[in-house]
């Protein structure tokens, strides 16, 4: 049986490799995407998806634009990670989007997919802030007992990227991934522990390049600009490609090993706003709801990630 997800982004280098995994593994049904603003404004972002699903051909994946901002703070980009467009490429002409917007908003279509699937079917899997999840949990807080998992991209428990001690995607809007951590549903947070381990590497480049496809070309040139902007803004040699890890957990578990721990969002730290807290003193309590990734079997995730490439250019 395939996992049925809600893919909510903000593409994004990494939302977009996401993107062609999720659509290119016969283990996810992606039943929408939804976008947020994060890495660029909502705008960009939304405008970006497009671009992904028009080079893959993703013609009947439902998209729906959700949040242009965060839910108390002012709007932030990653642009020195992701460019002025937030999709930045090297040597690959993007095409303009034929794929179009659904109409509504993506609040409603994640709670209304949710209310209307059988309960415990339907998984969220935010790449992006959670500003969209979290206004659905407030705005139908049944959904929280009917989503199957949460499993997002962001956060970590012992180091950040956006400060010290936070990741982007919880720093830029730590209010709504607080609402998120807290409610009871099964959370994973697949942070930068896990995702500083999914490194492009030349060998992973290669291995794409020598695909010949279209799509391989796009995801080629987007590591390339990824790269440069990594070595340029973080010192990395090879770009961490994190949200796709959060896709590939729910492909197939041995990918990404995880840790069951108690895990809680600081939203009024002098410092560490937007840390995601892990109580590690204890094995976790029986009704602990929440869990963090811990390893990244590099292989196999990139043997997924090249198996989806290949699928989506047929
Ligand atoms: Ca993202």
């Amino acid at each position: 049986m395939a996992r049925k997800i809600i893919l909510d982004c903000d593409p994004g280098h990494d939302d977009a490799v996401a993107i062609l995994l999720a659509a290119g593994n016969p283990g996810i049904e992606l039943l929408g995407i939804t976008t947020i603003g994060g890495n660029q404004t909502l705008e960009k972002v939304t405008y970006n998806a497009r671009q992904v699903c028009t080079v893959a051909g993703l013609t009947d994946v439902p998209m729906y634009a959700g949040c242009t901002r965060p839910l108390v703070r002012p709007v932030e980009v990653a642009e020195d990670i992701h460019g002025d467009t937030g999709m930045e490429i090297h040597g690959y002409e993007l095409p303009e989007p034929t794929v179009e917007l659904a109409e509504g908003h993506a609040v409603d279509f994640i709670i209304d997919t949710v209310m209307n699937s059988e309960p415990g079917t339907v998984t969220l899997v935010p790449t992006g802030p959670l500003t969209n999840i979290a206004l659905a949990a407030r705005k139908e807080p049944r959904i929280v007992e009917r989503v199957a998992e949460v499993v997002l991209m962001g956060g970590g428990y012992h180091v950040g990227n956006w400060s010290a001690v936070a990741e982007f995607n919880i720093k830029v809007d730590p209010e709504a991934a607080h609402i998120v951590f807290n409610e009871p549903w099964p959370l994973t947070m697949v942070g930068l522990d896990l995702t500083h381990q999914a490194l492009a590497t030349d060998e992973v480049e290669a291995e794409i390049k020598a695909l010949g496809t279209d799509v391989a070309d796009f995801v080629v040139g987007l590591f390339d600009a990824f790269r440069k902007n990594y070595q340029d803004a973080q010192g990395f040699e090879h770009p961490p490609v994190h949200d796709p890890c959060a896709v590939a957990y729910l492909i197939d578990p041995s990918v990404v090993s995880v840790v069951k721990v108690p895990l809680d969002v600081e939203i009024d730290g002098r410092l560490t706003t937007g840390m995601t807290v892990a109580d590690f003193r204890a094995p976790a309590p029986e009704d602990c709801t929440t869990q963090a990734a811990v390893d990244l079997d590099h292989e196999k995730f990139w043997g997924l990630v090249v198996d989806a490439i290949k699928a989506v250019s047929k």
